[in-house]
């Protein structure tokens, strides 16, 4: 995907991501992100948008809230919901900072 536009290279990078840190549990069932992978990828690939990536307990707090049908584990759906809740609040402050430089202006 050479010629591919900043919005598709952003969702590739999302989706790379999620296989990054997911496995099958067998060959049938859909990727998967385990608890301990979950961890891992928020100190490693959040920690600058998230706080308290290396506290186990609030991580743990986080994988139970996304953990939509309680099996453990983080699925793409589930992943794209975490994804969403940092980016709507990303936003906001993006517009505020571009209403702050309209009135210094
Ligand atoms: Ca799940």
């Amino acid at each position: 995907m050479a010629d591919c536009t900043e919005l598709e290279w952003a969702i590739q990078v999302l989706v790379n991501n999620f296989d990054k840190y997911s496995s099958r549990c067998c060959c049938r069932k859909p990727r998967r992100i385990s608890k301990k992978d979950f961890r891992k990828m928020l100190s490693c690939e959040l920690n600058h948008m998230l706080t308290d990536t290396g506290n186990r307990r609030a991580a743990d707090k986080l994988i139970c809230d996304l953990d939509e049908n309680k099996d453990g584990r983080i699925s793409f759906e589930e992943y794209w919901t975490l994804i969403g809740g940092i980016a709507s609040p990303i936003a906001h402050i993006i517009r505020q900072q571009e209403q702050s430089v309209k009135h210094t202006k």
